[in-house]
């Protein structure tokens, strides 16, 4: 009996921060902005035979209409109700996407804007996503219902009603972001009203959430809603699973609010490691990847199981929240793929591969004039997906989780499982290389020299493919053969110039 019940306490010590993914996968992708619709058909023909664990969705609420700029992404973090209506779809297509996806082991994060409505200085009427009334003004949202009493004003002590300083953690948490309608989140009426929007989430089949500006969150309050969430759907979730938590909380040090104080919450976003990494890979300040041999909580990051890691975000990838230049994107695709392959190899925190769309990037003054553009749309409506014949993404969508060389990573991060971060090597540059265990090997070189240089990958013998430069196909190798000898050590070469300096091995790979 004690066992069981040891058992079940550890599984309660774990509810909030496991993402209950299919054993053998770890990634989250985000398909930022992507259709409901969509969605369920990438779970079934991508995301499931490729062993992501699960996918990060935009908000489905009905959120403001915002016609200047036209119809920006960040609209939807201007909620007008719960209702699940948006852009990416409605309630009826949003439960076949959960159904389908969790039916293939792929489960669904929802983006949860648990903080604020729309902006107070949007129009009164009806442009929402679900035509719902709505009157910033009166701070009228019938829809829900929410009234004036069911907002921060007379808790926020600034005379503009806004976060004037992040140094004062109670006008973070009780004055309006960006002008957003604080709710009053110590209320139990709003805090019963959430949660009841995020349990019916969770009845349609969700298995847990990012919970959007939580550091505009006092702890206290997420807790309370947090107690009153029900556990997963039993038709895909094991009785009493807790839904996965993961906090935004930007805390690059030096502000009033810490990560810290969400650790009883969930995880925490850790934007330090994707600031960090692009600047070690940029080679910015001095940095050098050889530094990366203590990479994790050795640079001051929060404990690895508290912590939600990615190179980007849609918010900093677009110059958005925080991160700034050092921050890789898409649009730096090479180094990026080094990023997001660090990433996926190494043994920090839950991964989050970001899917974003293009825009017509547009610089003046060092700004982006153009990061408020939307999805690739037809007069407001969302593009689909399209698939091309070499696997890549049409109508504007970007796909990085469709690049092989980040495909094949999320499957390396799968097999390679909990083996241990080993025989790391550098060149005291940067150049570098470590294993995981006797499963994975992973060889960098970032410099501005060729690579040529005989390692111990901890590898059995044998011939493996390089799931970076190609593929194993029907037993053989499209890209780089790597030989390891009796002892586990290999030779391996790789050009300053090559398409992708790094090679990636694993005990799948093996021909
Ligand atoms: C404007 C003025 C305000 C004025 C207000 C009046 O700037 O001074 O009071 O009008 O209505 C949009 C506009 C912004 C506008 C605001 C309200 O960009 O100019 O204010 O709407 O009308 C996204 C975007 C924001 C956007 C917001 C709502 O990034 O630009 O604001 O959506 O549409 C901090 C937080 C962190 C946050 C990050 C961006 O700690 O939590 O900033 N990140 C999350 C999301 C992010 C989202 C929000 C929070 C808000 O990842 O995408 O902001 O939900 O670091
Ligand atoms: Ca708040």
């Amino acid at each position: 009996m004690k066992f069981f019940l040891l058992l079940s306490f550890i599984g309660f010590c774990w509810a909030q921060y496991d993402p209950h993914t299919l054993y053998g996968r770890s990634s989250i992708v985000h398909l930022f902005e992507w259709r409901w619709a969509d969605i369920a058909k990438e779970c079934e023909r991508y995301l499931a035979p490729n062993g992501f664990g699960g996918v990060q969705v935009s908000p489905p609420n009905e959120n403001l209409v915002v016609n200047n700029p036209s119809r920006p992404w960040w609209e939807r973090y201007q909620p007008i109700s719960y209702k699940i209506c948006s852009r990416s779809g409605n309630e009826d297509e949003f439960k076949d996407m959960v159904t389908r996806c969790n039916n293939v082991g792929v489960r669904i994060y929802v983006d949860a804007v648990m903080n604020h409505m729309c902006g107070v200085g949007a129009e009164a009427g009806t442009s929402s996503t679900c035509g719902s009334y709505f009157n910033p003004g009166t701070r009228d949202f019938p829809a829900v219902p929410y009234s004036g009493w069911d907002f921060n004003d007379g808790k926020c002590t600034t005379s503009s009603g806004g976060i004037e300083s992040y140094n004062d953690a109670s006008q973070v948490r009780d004055c309006r972001l960006t002008g957003l309608l604080d709710l009053a989140l110590g209320k139990d009426y709003v805090r019963t009203t959430l949660a009841n929007y995020l349990n019916h989430l969770i009845d349609i089949g969700v298995a847990g959430f990012r919970l959007d500006a939580s550091k505009h969150m006092w702890p206290g309050d997420i807790k309370a809603i947090l107690d009153k969430l029900n556990n997963l759907n039993t038709q895909w979730f094991s009785e009493g699973s807790r839904p996965l938590i993961y906090q935004e909380v930007i805390d690059l040090g030096g502000e009033a609010v810490t990560s810290s104080e969400y650790y009883g919450n969930g995880r925490v976003t850790e934007f330090k490691y994707g600031a960090k990494l692009g600047t070690v890979i940029r080679k910015w300040n001095g940095e050098k990847m050889a530094y990366l041999k203590n990479w994790g909580e050795g640079w001051g990051f929060m404990p690895s199981d508290r912590a939600l890691v990615f190179v980007d975000n849609h918010d900093n990838q677009r110059g958005h929240g925080a991160g700034g230049s050092s921050i890789l994107t898409f649009w730096d695709a090479r180094l990026y793929k080094m990023a997001v392959g660090f990433m996926l190899a190494h043994p920090y925190g839950l991964t989050r591969v970001m899917s974003s769309y293009y825009w017509p990037r547009y610089f003046e003054n060092g700004d982006d004039v153009n990061n408020w553009v939307g999805p690739p749309n037809d007069n407001g409506v969302t593009k689909e997906v399209t698939i091309n014949e070499d696997s890549t993404c049409g109508n504007g969508w970007v796909c990085e989780h469709r690049w092989r060389q980040i495909r094949n990573m999320v499957a390396f991060r799968n097999i390679v499982g909990f083996e241990p971060f080993s025989n790391w090597w550098d060149n005291g540059s940067n150049q570098v290389a470590f294993g995981r265990g006797n499963k994975g090997f992973i060889v960098f070189n970032n410099d501005d020299w060729s690579l040529s240089t005989t390692l111990q990958t901890g590898l059995p013998a044998g011939t493996y493919c390089d799931i970076i430069s190609g593929d194993k196909v029907n037993g053989y190798c499209t890209g780089i053969q790597v030989y390891v000898s009796d002892d586990g050590t290999a030779q391996f070469s790789i050009s300053n110039s090559a398409e992708d300096p790094f090679i990636a091995i694993h005990v799948e790979s093996k021909i």
